[in-house]
């Protein structure tokens, strides 16, 4: 049974500032997730609380809003199997310390904070976070 979805992922400002953005991508192309769309881009702070709003309650919320907006960031479109959960595995744990061997965050997380990359939690989020960023599809 074949169950194709979308997700959206973002590669972090730490990153893109330490040129991983091919690395990461030919992460994601060798565990067949087609990159649909992909954009660089430097969104505001502004931006980033509203993409982060859902854990605006949060004590780290301020931070993580001017991290995200503090550099570049490239953000796509992954399409494959089960895509969501798929580019979940392959980023590892929110913290890098937890994260298992050979995925994202183990090989290029600095901290919890300095991930490396964001990828949608569900496909119900994944269909709000790709359209916030590339609305009409784009
Ligand atoms: P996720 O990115 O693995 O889905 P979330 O819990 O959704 O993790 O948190 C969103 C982002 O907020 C994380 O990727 C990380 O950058 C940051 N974050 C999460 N927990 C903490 C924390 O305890 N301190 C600082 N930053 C955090
Ligand atoms: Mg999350």
């Amino acid at each position: 049974m074949s169950n194709l979805e979308q997700t959206l992922s973002i590669i972090k400002p730490d990153a893109v500032e330490r040129n991983l953005i091919n690395e990461i991508k030919k992460i994601f192309t060798s565990n067949k997730l087609a990159i649909k769309e992909t954009k660089k881009i430097h969104i505001t702070k502004d931006e980033a609380a509203e993409f982060y709003k859902v854990h605006q309650s949060k004590p780290f919320y301020n931070d993580l809003c001017g991290y995200l907006s503090s550099g570049p960031i490239v953000v796509m479109i992954l399409e494959g199997e089960d895509a969501v959960i798929k580019n979940r595995k392959i980023m590892g744990s929110t913290d890098p310390k937890d994260a298992e061997e050979n995925t994202i965050r183990k090989l290029y997380g600095i901290s919890i904070d300095k991930n490396s990359v964001h990828g949608s939690d569900s496909v119900e989020n994944a269909k709000k976070e790709i359209n916030f960023f590339f609305k009409n599809g784009q």
